[in-house]
């Protein structure tokens, strides 16, 4: 195992190189390596200079996360930083791939900054629960000055080479290899008799009004602490003589590395890596998939089509007629043209995706050569049956037959075929072309390839693709249906919808159920209660109010009313004064005398309900793992990432308290509060879904 960091001395320049692969992150060990390094270098006799640069694929990714939570180990990396600007020699760092936190910070307290043209950087710490703490908030803005400093440090974004270069962040951008643009860099700066050039010792940037630039982070990270905890430690930059700025930004860090919203986070990252690592994929090879077929036009057909046409995908979609089929087209292409407008597509890839690769069609035929298939037709099981009986007709052997559906049975739409092993459920979420979330739905014949090239396409199409087991609802709404109903409940015995939505998003929601109701269209729930009311248990509460709304013709966003009236407007809907009669008559015909709600409660009952659904999936092996459930509720119900899941969150309020919350409730009634027999059974056990997750690694 070669050292962490390499030591070679070209001439009289000594190239310290980093070799802790995937990302050289800056463990314990490359820490070490580069302090003995740069002693070394001192030492050597003739030395003129120093270059450090990454072997591998990228320069230092920063700190090692897998080190957070555990006692640190000295030599920390802000004396790192520091001991590498006190070197006597001329430090020169060498970047590609991602210089990021505690990696852009050793770049920082080199004295000079060069990059290959692909480079990114960025100090993206705040998406870790945390700040910059090896020095970072201190040297940025004394090169960038302080405005863009809090844009990178509070937005955690990453930074092209040109970018870094028109900032001041480095010195200049050469093509090569890192070692070779590095080398020349330093050559060149001997000849010229450049002098080494602390950045500690530039001025310390001007202050701006922070108070106001707090309050504008806190206001727009919606309770998460880091992005604002940012914006002081830069202050501090501005106020303070460079060492207390950084004993300044230590305690900051420190703060947060004590936080819930650091654990959530840190969570999320690794759940975000974890979850398409599969034992049943290992060694599976999935099927190779040039070209698909979306049937329906649609929003989610449309947004489909447009996600995979962005990841170079050939498409044929179906519609019934040509007119419709235009107005796909219409609807990709107004899909694309926001990408197009924002510069994240070129002209010439925005034609040939509307031109050449896409194709519209109105006969199954054009369908039968395509790779794989997605439907998006009408949530009814005839019209999918139908759908899939023409497809196992017409598509090539060995074509996947993939259903968007939301809910519906995937094993009795297999059935409908003679190839039940190619059929799969892919359930995107809308707008599918910008939600993350991809629930890959295995059903019960489904062959392990075909699950594999599922997950395949999901990557492909850059997705955060979720296993899940055939359910109504799979995995996000059959959690959601329960504790949507659980605030429901509440409605009926005394909450308001509106101080229900505030409670969540004073939680961390983008947005409350309520408000998420409107913008999906309560017709949806309207037809879900439909379907479902003849086999409704009698002990079941469901309310009648929103029928009445729906009656009404008042849909929500669309129709401009439904909780909220919109008047044109998307944006704070102000709330709809019908919907309060409408509660207060139906809890009158019910005899219900209503109670106050504490917002405590609010979230308490919510979350109990969401939680213990989830351990139900669990158990049922509708979903594989806990932080499974998490990823679906992060990357796909705007959950607070910061809390790091429902399955997380409920770890870290100790599943004891959950549980006992789920008992008092059951007080109320045992039929809708029945505890999951994996949340009694861990509680009794002492453990925690975190030891789920673990044993499933
Ligand atoms: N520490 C430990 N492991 C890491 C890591 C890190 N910083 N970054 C990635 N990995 C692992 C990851 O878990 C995965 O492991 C493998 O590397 C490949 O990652 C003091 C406090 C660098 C852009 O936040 O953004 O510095 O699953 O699949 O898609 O101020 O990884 O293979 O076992 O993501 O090519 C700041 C986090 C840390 C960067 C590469 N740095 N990493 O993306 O590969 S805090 C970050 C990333 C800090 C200082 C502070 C990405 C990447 P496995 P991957 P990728």
């Amino acid at each position: 195992m070669p050292d962490a960091i390499g030591y070679e001395r070209i001439g009289d320049i000594a190239v310290l190189s980093a070799n802790n692969p995937p990302v050289n992150a800056l463990g314990y060990d490359t820490r070490v390596g580069l302090i003995k390094g740069i002693e070394r270098a001192e030492a050597d006799t003739g030395v003129r200079a120093v270059l450090i640069y990454g072997e591998g694929a990228t320069y230092f990714a920063g700190a090692d996360i897998r080190e957070f939570g555990k006692p640190p180990r000295e030599p920390y990396l802000p004396d790192v930083c520091n001991r590498i600007e006190a070197c006597p020699l001329i430090v020169v760092s060498a970047m590609h791939g991602t210089a990021l936190g505690g990696g852009l910070e050793i770049a920082l307290s080199s004295h000079y900054r060069i990059a290959v043209p692909s480079a990114r950087m960025g100090l993206p710490e705040v998406n870790l629960g945390l700040i910059p703490g090896a020095t970072g908030t201190q040297r940025l803005p004394r090169l960038t000055g302080v405005e863009p400093a809090i844009d990178l440090v509070t937005s955690g974004r990453q930074i092209g080479a040109k970018e870094a270069l028109s900032l001041g962040v480095i010195d200049k951008v050469a093509e090569g290899t890192p070692r070779d643009i590095g080398l020349a860099y330093v050559q060149e700066l001997l000849d010229s008799g450049a002098n080494r050039r602390a950045v500690s010792e530039l001025p310390a940037p001007a202050p701006i009004d922070f108070d106001a630039a707090y309050d504008a982070a806190l206001a727009k990270a919606r309770g998460q602490l880091s992005p604002a905890y940012g914006v002081r430690a830069i202050q501090a930059a501005s106020e303070k003589p460079f060492a207390e700025g950084v004993a300044e930004e230590r305690r900051l860090f420190i703060e947060l590395m004590g936080t819930k919203q650091r654990q959530g986070m840190i969570h999320a990252f690794f759940s975000e890596r974890a979850v398409g690592k599969l034992p049943e994929l290992d060694g599976v090879t999935p099927r190779e998939v040039k070209a698909i077929g979306v049937i329906g036009g649609g929003t989610m057909g449309a947004g489909i089509a447009t996600a995979a046409l962005q990841s170079g995908l050939n498409v044929v979609l179906l519609e019934m007629s040509a007119e419709a089929g235009e107005a796909a087209r219409g609807r990709i292409e107004g899909n694309l043209s926001g990408a197009l407008k924002r510069g994240k597509l070129s002209q010439e890839k925005y034609d040939a995706m509307v031109g050449k690769a896409l194709t519209i069609a109105t006969d199954y035929q054009a369908l039968s050569d395509v790779d794989l298939v997605i439907e998006a037709v009408f949530e009814r099981m005839d019209v999918k049956k139908e759908v899939f009986r023409k497809l196992d007709a017409v598509c090539k052997p060995g074509a996947v037959l993939a259903t968007n559906t939301s809910y519906l049975d995937i094993d009795e739409i297999a059935a409908e075929t003679s190839r039940p092993q190619d059929v799969i459920g892919l359930h995107f979420f809308s707008p599918a072309h910008i939600m993350k979330l991809l629930e890959v739905v295995v059903a019960a014949k489904t062959a392990p390839e075909v699950a594999a090239t599922g997950f395949a396409l999901g990557k492909r199409l850059g997705k955060i693709s979720v296993r899940a087991g055939v359910c109504d609802g799979f995995i996000g709404n059959r959690i959601l249906k329960t504790y949507r109903t659980a605030a429901e409940h509440m409605v009926l015995d005394g909450a308001s919808p509106y101080q229900i939505d505030k409670a969540l998003t004073d939680f961390g929601f983008a947005m409350g159920p309520y408000a998420v109701s409107d913008l999906a269209g309560l017709d949806i729930g309207w037809m879900t209660r439909q379907r479902l009311a003849p086999t409704r248990h009698p002990r079941e509460r469901v309310p009648t109010y929103a029928d009445r709304l729906c009656e009404a013709g008042h849909y929500g966003q669309k129709t401009g009313k439904g909780y909220y009236i919109y008047e044109g407007s998307r944006r704070g809907g102000i709330p709809n004064p019908e919907v309060m009669d409408l509660i207060e008559a139906e809890r009158a015909q019910l005899g219900l005398t209503p109670r106050d709600f504490s917002d405590d409660e609010i979230v308490r009952r919510y979350m109990a309900a969401m939680v213990n659904e989830g351990a139900k999936v669990l158990e049922e092996g509708i979903a594989r793992r806990p932080l499974d459930i998490d990823m679906v509720f992060l990357s796909g119900y705007g959950f607070p990432r910061y809390q790091g899941g429902p399955m997380k969150w409920a770890d870290m309020q100790g599943l004891d308290k959950v549980l006992a919350d789920i008992r008092t409730f059951a007080k109320d009634d045992d039929w809708f509060w029945q505890p999951a027999p994996l949340l009694e059974r861990l509680v009794a056990e002492g453990k925690t879904f975190d030891d789920l997750n673990k044993a499933a690694a």
